[in-house]
């Protein structure tokens, strides 16, 4: 039996509105043990839930989980008791249940000579270009260009000596390509720069807190944002990263961070999150969260992740007794990765190698897709 106290968005709802008397927790409520698909409920099961509330029909229902999942959580608050606990149950039943959409391919451009994976390789803006074009050529959705690497440990760049590298990048992809180009930054400088160059989106791996006006830079153009979790900065971030249950963890900040995000005018359409893996995170940590990434689907946002050559690839070969694989070595983890992240709910996905990854993500979707329609789990 799902227990519903534990849900990361209406947990503390399920609790503070389980009906007095019926049980000792709220995971008793015989709604959590729905079977049927939304909108296929069996018979016995709407009359429990009438039973609950006899004002409850099935389109109100409906209404309310739509808008208490998608829009106004504080809605709940001006319900009755029991029907507030009753559409947070089918919200987080319908949150549970949905597919999301086809995952899309945002393939790496770095600009730098220091990233982890390429650093060098593109540093040339006629070779960064080049590579931009054979991604989309090979089936990138979008681009995501870079002029700093964030790997652990690296020295920051300048704003100016960012936007440099990035600008004629991004300028020549927007002319050249029509997929959307992001702007890999935290800078409000460089996002601006890149913006007026023809990025229509900025993947900010601090989510804000580097330089707060990158927000307001993004909310003007009318841009698309990015907001990635990260335990502190990359100088330090992974220094004895610690968490209690980092899921929840993450979810909160991301959660806290989006809100800010909306205040500055980011439109909420526009708003994507990131659970940032290896950003301040250990091995377990990086695994938890891809086994409970759904979790963040809670948010109602579309998921970026990026697994991509990380080095906790390396650490699972190192830690199962094999030798640590280079970063382009290291496709085979990326894409055992990626697929979990899909089937999880991740729907762009930041990878170097976009053919493989692609065919990969197509893959891990057909097979969700084909559980559902056979009611496996
Ligand atoms: N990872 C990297 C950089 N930017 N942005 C998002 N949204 N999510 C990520 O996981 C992410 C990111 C690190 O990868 P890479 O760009 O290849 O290396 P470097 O930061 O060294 O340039």
């Amino acid at each position: 039996m799902t227990d519903w106290s534990r849900d990361p968005v209406f947990g503390d709802v399920a609790t503070r509105f389980a009906p007095r008397g019926h049980g000792p927790a709220p995971g008793w409520f015989p709604l959590s043990n729905i079977t049927a698909r939304w909108g296929h409920l069996s018979q016995a099961e709407w009359i429990e839930l009438r039973e609950l509330d006899p004002r409850l029909t099935l389109p109100g229902a409906q209404t309310i989980a739509a808008s208490v999942l998608f829009r106004d959580r504080s809605l709940l608050e001006r319900l009755a008791v029991e029907r507030a606990y009753a559409a947070a149950l089918c919200a987080a039943d319908l949150r549970a249940r949905a597919l999301p959409g086809s995952p899309r391919i945002l393939g790496v451009v770095n600009v730098t000579p220091d990233s982890f994976s390429d650093g060098g390789a593109f540093l040339d803006p006629g070779r960064a270009v080049e590579h931009g074009l054979e991604l989309v050529a090979q089936g990138a959705d979008l681009l995501d260009v870079g002029g700093e690497s964030t790997r652990p440990g690296s020295a920051p760049v300048s704003a100016v000596e960012e936007l440099e590298r990035v600008t004629p990048v991004i300028r020549r992809l927007a002319e050249e390509s029509k997929v959307p180009i992001s702007v890999d930054t935290t800078k409000a400088q460089v996002a601006e720069a890149a913006l007026a160059a023809g990025a229509s989106i900025v993947n900010d791996v601090s989510a804000g807190r580097f330089d707060p006006r990158i927000l307001e830079v993004t909310a003007r153009a009318g841009a698309g944002y990015v907001a990635m979790h990260m335990l502190g900065t990359p100088r330090d971030m992974q220094q004895d990263p610690r968490y209690d249950d980092v899921v929840a963890e993450v979810t909160e900040f991301l959660r806290a961070r989006g809100r800010v995000a909306l205040e500055a005018g980011i439109e909420r359409e526009k708003l994507w999150i990131d659970p940032g893996i290896g950003f301040g995170k250990t091995l377990e940590h990086n695994l938890e969260l891809l086994r409970r990434l759904n979790e963040l689907r809670s948010l109602g946002l579309p998921i970026v992740l990026g697994v991509s050559r990380k080095s906790f690839i390396a650490t699972v070969e190192h830690e199962a007794g094999f030798e640590r694989s280079a970063p382009d070595a290291r496709l085979g983890g990326s894409l055992a990765a990626l697929t979990v992240g899909v089937q999880h709910g991740a729907e762009i996905l930041r990878v170097h190698d976009v053919r493989e990854a692609k065919q990969a993500a197509l893959v891990a979707r057909a097979l969700a897709l084909w559980s559902k329609s056979t009611g496996a789990p």
